[in-house]
């Protein structure tokens, strides 16, 4: 392999507020993802590509060495749980909650809570944790429709401002962990890039730190 670096993002939020990162670290990139229908985005640095991918297949990317970096939320990364993977250095972007949601009063105790989400293992650990028996159900998204339609007592989500919850009559009931997205980089390419990878970090460090 070549010493070139291909970083792994997700379109939308991790992207946008992952741009003045690389740039402080002097990537930009050439192509526009919303306007372009590339899935590998060159940059100003011929070495440096950018591939474009869902969210949640980022640690998948990363942890197999088809990307060297990556731009995931931990809320994501609990999940994936890390195989092949280095985190180190959390950029402080795309911040959110990981809460538990519902009717407020709805559910009376009687039989196990059904729960409806796509973080099955971190909602699995959560009630684990509180020796609660509950029922899991999973999603791939639109989870605050599930109460709405008896399909589940709660739902595990990303809360950001609340105005998703309280426009479909739900409210957040408990925290269970404070998100933000994470450099992720595979084992292997530490090593065989080392030099790039660390002057790569120092830099999006400096950057995060100067906030
Ligand atoms: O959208 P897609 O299905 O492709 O994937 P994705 O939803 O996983 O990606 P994306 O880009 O929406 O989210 C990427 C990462 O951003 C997540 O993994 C989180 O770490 C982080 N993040 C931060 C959020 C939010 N804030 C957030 N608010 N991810 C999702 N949301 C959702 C939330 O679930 C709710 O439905 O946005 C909606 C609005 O939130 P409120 O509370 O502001 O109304
Ligand atoms: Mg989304």
């Amino acid at each position: 392999m070549n010493n070139a670096l291909t970083i792994a993002l997700s379109k939308g939020r991790i992207f946008e507020e992952t741009l003045p990162l690389l740039a402080a670290a002097d990537v930009v990139p050439v192509d526009d993802p919303d306007t372009s229908r590339k899935l590998i985005l060159d940059t100003n640095q011929a070495d440096v590509k950018l591939v474009i991918i869902r969210a949640a297949d980022v640690p998948t990317y990363v942890g197999y060495g088809a990307a060297d970096l990556g731009v995931a939320g931990k809320d994501v990364l609990l999940e994936h749980g890390g195989e092949g993977l280095y985190e180190p250095l959390d950029l402080k972007i795309a911040r959110c909650r990981l809460m538990v949601a519902g009717p407020e009063g709805r559910h009376n105790g009687a039989g196990r809570l059904r729960i409806a989400t796509k973080y099955v293992k971190s909602t699995r650990r959560f009630y684990a944790d509180r020796q609660e028996q509950v029922e899991i159900i999973k999603l791939y998204g639109s989870m605050e429709l599930a109460p709405l339609v008896g399909l589940a007592d709660r739902i595990v989500d990303v809360v950001d401002t609340g105005n998703t919850l309280k426009a479909n009559g739900l409210q957040p009931l408990e925290h269970i962990a404070d998100i933000s997205s994470r450099l992720v980089v595979n084992k292997a390419s530490m090593k065989m890039k080392h030099a790039r990878i660390a002057a790569f970090i120092a830099r999006l460090k400096a950057a995060v730190a100067a906030g």
